[in-house]
């Protein structure tokens, strides 16, 4: 036997997932991850007994409510799944399925469009961060609904689309206790290997920061590469990942995340000198796969490293003066411009971001799911993992 669960399956920004209303989903958290692995085909290198396509850009799910809180519209849960491992994690954050979520709340009658426009505050229950974002929702024979089809381009998806505007208001911090975890912008690290590994050690600046995203950046230079490696070539290099690895794992420590071994952050950032007109250039690893382009929240946090002097980005960067900044971050198939705002009476500070996604409902119907996973409950409410 098994369980239809309501679902629409939606692109957002450069990621992809099915999205749940949470009341379709199991209460119990327990319960919820094991259907959640069971939808996605996860753990399997391939996922083929699920929805999950093979990375960790395409192992996403969406859980959107609404809001419980004064002036809060929406409330999204991220879970991040892997593809070949049996965790779910919901501690982070993901600004590229975010955009989908005004237009799946819309789609699913958990909101209403009152305009040509339509602005929605979201929670994103994961970190307690706020952002507004901004759908179209014109006029139609059939009343108001959301427009996915328009001129808006994102680097990393094949067609324009309609535009989603997000304007986060409050990222500083989000996992990690402020924006400079270690409490400065630059951070000297010796890297021993692990017991069985072939590198030899090593030393390395980084810069550890948190606005939207935990991530460690460093020059490219100083592990060996140009920068503009492809993610294919990066993710070939074996001892390469090694040692990223090891740097993560000894910094995260410094940052006060413990120990990360099982997390997907923080995210590691090769920075090196602008090469197509932007800011920075940028391969950002997820952790342990070099991403196609960059994170959306990854993004914000790197154009706000590029912006604190003294951090390893700033002496790289390329960056446009004013308090309102359009920062490009190039990435492996584009570029990711962010409009960040600084404090006026605080120029290394940065109060706001903004930008552009798109977002598409690819598929709606119902997910099924083996009602053995469903009902694995045992007594006592205790659930097997
Ligand atoms: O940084 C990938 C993505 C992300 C996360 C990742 C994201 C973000 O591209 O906000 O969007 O870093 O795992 O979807």
């Amino acid at each position: 036997m098994q369980k239809p669960v309501p679902a629409l399956f939606m692109r957002g920004g450069t990621s992809r997932g099915p999205f749940f209303l949470e009341s379709d989903l199991p209460s119990d958290p327990a319960v919820r991850d094991r259907v959640l692995l069971a939808v996605m085909g996860s753990p399997d290198r391939r996922q083929i007994d699920g929805m999950g396509g093979a990375h960790p850009l395409t192992s996403k799910v969406g859980i959107v409510r609404a809001g419980t809180t004064p002036g809060v519209d929406l409330e999204f849960l991220f879970a991040q799944l892997q593809p070949d491992q049996d965790t779910v994690d919901t501690t982070a954050n993901c600004g590229n399925m975010l955009a989908a979520v005004v237009p799946f709340a819309l789609e699913r009658g958990l909101i209403a469009a009152l305009d040509d426009e339509t602005t929605v505050r979201v929670l994103t229950r994961n970190t307690g961060m706020q952002c507004d974002i901004t759908v179209q929702t014109p006029l139609t024979s059939a009343g108001r609904r959301v427009s996915y089809e328009g001129q808006a381009r994102i680097d990393g998806v094949p067609k324009t689309s309609a535009p989603i505007t997000i304007n986060f208001l409050d990222t500083a911090g989000s996992v990690c206790a402020s924006l400079l975890p270690t409490g400065q912008v630059l951070d000297h690290v010796h890297v021993a290997p692990p017991a069985g590994a072939s590198f030899e050690p090593f030393d390395i600046d980084v810069t550890c920061i948190d606005n939207g995203m935990p991530l460690v950046l460093f020059r490219a230079q100083d592990l060996g590469c140009s920068g503009q490696e492809s993610p294919a070539e990066l993710n070939a290099d074996t001892e390469l990942k090694a040692r990223i690895e090891a740097l993560r794992l000894k910094t995260a420590e410094r940052m006060g995340l413990g120990d990360v071994s099982g997390r997907n952050y923080p995210k590691m950032t090769l920075v090196s000198a602008p090469q197509a007109g932007g800011a920075i250039s940028t391969r950002s690893f997820i952790p342990h796969v070099c991403h196609e382009a960059i994170g959306v929240l990854a993004a914000v946090t790197v154009g706000t490293a590029c912006v604190l002097e003294g951090s390893v980005p700033h002496a790289l960067a390329q960056l446009p003066g004013g308090v309102r900044k359009a920062v490009s971050i190039e990435h492996p198939s584009g570029e990711f411009t962010v409009e960040l705002e600084l404090d006026l009476h605080d120029a290394q500070k940065v109060v706001r971001a903004a930008l552009l996604r798109t977002a598409r409902l690819i598929m709606r119907g119902e997910v099924m799911v083996p009602e053995s996973v469903w009902l694995a409950a045992g007594v006592n409410g205790e659930h097997a993992r």
